[in-house]
């Protein structure tokens, strides 16, 4: 179903929440406001298959309508893992259930309503925060990446997208009209991005490639680098240490 939840003028615009209006729209709003979206979530198939290890757990953490979830089940080669999606929309959750169930697949997955903040995480060979942290308040990041990392087994990896901040005015100017371009190119008129933008504030909060880096860094993680980036939107993956 395409997005037009901001195409009508709306004079009380309430901050943006994943709600039944945006789960309903979740697929199209993704593919056209997410640069490299359909690229990231295959890219997560593949790297889950390579680094899956049997008799662990694999994380999708804000999970939305599973999306990742269905490509890494398409891709891993082992049955003996389990996926554990998890999400705090339960609107979210609702579907991504029934999408799930929908897909035939050897690897079982389940699904969970609850907050990124307080799962437990063990035993776990990869991890996905897709798209997730930005929406978290930011004094709760570094808990969850050294959660995350403490969670996650030797040699395992976290793969983690976000939307960046860039420190100097002029290149965030540059990268943010060259992402409204990208809207405006995948059909979203100037009243749609405007008014996005402003449900959008505090609601996503962005952190510069130097914080996410930093934040990885003093978790643990050695090994971290951003493997896709278009425009101000990221994909990074980080690897805990494989035991020598
Ligand atoms: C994808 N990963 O398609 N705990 C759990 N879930 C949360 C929390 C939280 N504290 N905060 C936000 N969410 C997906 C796309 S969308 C990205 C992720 C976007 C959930 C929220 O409910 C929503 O489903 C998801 O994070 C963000 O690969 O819309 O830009």
């Amino acid at each position: 179903m395409k997005d037009s939840i901001f195409a009508a003028p709306n004079p009380s615009l309430q901050p943006f929440a994943f709600d039944e209006n945006v789960a309903e729209v979740f697929p199209d709003m993704a593919r056209r406001s997410i640069p490299g979206y359909e690229v990231i979530i295959s890219t997560i198939g593949k790297l889950a298959a390579e680094y899956a290890r049997d008799d662990t757990l694999i994380y999708d953490l804000g999970c939305s309508l599973g999306a990742a979830t269905v490509s890494m089940r398409r891709n891993l080669q082992s049955r003996r893992v389990k996926i554990i999606a998890v999400d705090n929309s339960e609107a979210m959750i609702r579907r991504c259930e029934g999408i799930l169930s929908s897909y035939v697949s050897d690897v079982p997955a389940e699904v969970r309503l609850g907050d990124v903040a307080d799962m437990e995480i063990s035993n776990a060979s990869v991890v996905v925060l897709n798209f997730v942290l930005q929406f978290i308040p930011k004094e709760k990041r570094s808990d969850i990446i050294s959660n995350i990392y403490n969670g996650l087994c030797p040699g395992g990896i976290l793969i983690l997208s976000e939307k960046l901040r860039n420190d100097d005015p002029v290149m965030e100017e540059l990268l943010t009209q060259r992402y409204f371009d990208f809207k405006r190119s995948n059909g979203y008129s100037e009243l749609e991005i405007s008014q996005k933008r402003t449900a959008l504030e505090n609601v996503l909060v962005s952190d510069t490639w130097d914080e996410i880096r930093k934040r990885l860094n003093s978790a643990g993680f050695s090994h971290a680098d951003r493997w896709f980036q278009t425009y101000n939107f990221c994909s990074v993956v980080a690897v805990k240490q494989p035991q020598m």
